[in-house]
């Protein structure tokens, strides 16, 4: 080689190491090291969707063409020469903001990890989640232009994706919606974003203008945003009253069952083990861990005792997923079962598969039990 392009090469490869660090050392693919891919995971070329294949999880940020997306009425074209935002409702000035005066206004980026709510575990639905660095503009300085009336309680997001819904014989054709109380919406880390990951927001992802709710489901992330509106009352839409429901079967100690309906909300501490490597005699167990501040993620192996992993990501990057791993010495041929558990900086921790918690919820969102994975050493 060249010494220039040697230098060239060794000057990429340090500049690489300072921008993104993560990617360089949550993951070392090392030279030689082998994949054990866990026997639960579902062949992802068989999901015509864009899905996270945990088992080759390499990188702390998703790239964006790997990123997943979900679209409950499809993925409306929007005109962009005509677009425009309008915020209206109980505001004593009502706003309509041209994507120029988006982008005039002060930027703020955030790296977050976005999960669908219905990402349930294996086998079937995982692969609903990744990391990207957004970037937008706050929404609570807009909300104060605006100046929101004293009786303004909720504000509603409105995309530009169109659906028919019945609900007791009535017809409607309504726009995608999901609402936050104004005390949510006004907190300083929700963003009105339009690019991910350094390029323009994708189509797929709600371009040109989405919500960006650090901390909350993805549901809560309304795209192709038309309307902001403020109104003096909860707002009971499909995706915040009826789909996107969390039904629970709560048993008192007195032996009467609450039953608790409640809309999708924040998110909820959770971890998996993504991967199993090998490299030369040395295994690897590589996973992720999110939904709360994270202060450590800890191992079971074969219903073993709980052991720490390595968090390999100790950035302060609040909202945005862990990488860890967990060296797993001299694993005997055959199989085994892998389980994680995170636990956040209050003590909290993700709970079992089998815990009341768990088991009392009859409906697949929010869930964040333990994971138990199996794979097979050859
Ligand atoms: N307008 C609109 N926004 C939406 C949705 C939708 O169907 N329409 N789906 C929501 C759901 S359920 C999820 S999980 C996230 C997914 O975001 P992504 O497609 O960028 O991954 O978008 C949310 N925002
Ligand atoms: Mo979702």
């Amino acid at each position: 080689m060249e010494r220039r392009d040697f230098l060239k090469q060794s000057g990429f490869t340090l500049t690489a190491l300072l921008l993104s660090p993560w990617s360089v050392y949550a993951f070392p693919r090392r030279e030689g090291e082998v994949l054990i891919p866990f026997a639960d995971q579902p062949p992802v070329s068989e999901n015509k969707r864009v899905l996270l294949d945990w088992n080759h999880l390499d990188t702390f940020i998703t790239p964006n063409e790997k990123f997943f997306n979900v679209s409950h009425y499809g993925k409306p074209e929007v005109a962009l020469g005509a677009w425009k935002l309008e915020v209206s409702g109980l505001v004593d000035n009502p706003l309509l903001l041209t994507m120029e005066d988006i982008k005039a206004r002060p930027r703020q980026e955030v790296t977050f990890t976005l999960e669908c709510s219905g990402n349930h575990g294996f086998p079937t639905f995982t692969g609903a989640i990744g990391n990207a660095k957004w970037a937008g503009t706050p929404l609570a300085p807009i909300l104060e232009e605006a100046r929101v009336q004293e009786n303004g309680i909720e504000v509603i997001f409105f995309g530009h994706d169109v659906g028919e819904e019945e609900r007791r014989g009535v017809k409607m054709r309504q726009n995608f919606a999901r609402s936050l109380s104004l005390s949510d919406a006004l907190e300083d880390t929700v963003l009105l974003c339009y690019e991910m990951n350094g390029e323009p927001l994708p189509h797929a992802n709600g371009a040109p203008l989405r919500l960006i709710a650090p901390g909350w489901y993805g549901i809560a992330c309304v795209k192709w945003l038309k309307r902001i509106e403020v109104r003096d009352t909860r707002f009971m839409g499909r995706f915040m009253a009826r789909d996107y429901v969390t039904m629970r079967e709560e048993k008192r100690s007195d032996g009467e069952s609450v039953w608790m309906e409640s809309s999708v909300g924040r998110t909820k501490l959770k971890s998996l083990a993504a991967k199993v490597t090998r490299l030369g005699d040395k295994y690897c167990i590589y996973g992720a861990a999110w939904g709360a501040p994270i202060d450590r993620v800890e191992v079971s192996i074969d219903n073993g005792a709980w052991r720490k992993a390595t968090l390999d990501t100790t950035e302060s990057a609040e909202f945005a997923w862990k990488i860890w791993h967990f060296n797993w010495d001299n694993p005997t041929k055959g199989e085994h079962t892998v389980v994680s558990r995170a636990i956040d900086t209050r003590g909290n921790i993700q709970p079992a598969g089998d815990s009341a918690h768990i088991t009392g919820k009859h409906t697949y969102w929010e869930s964040n039990g333990q994971i138990v994975r199996r794979v097979h050493i050859p």
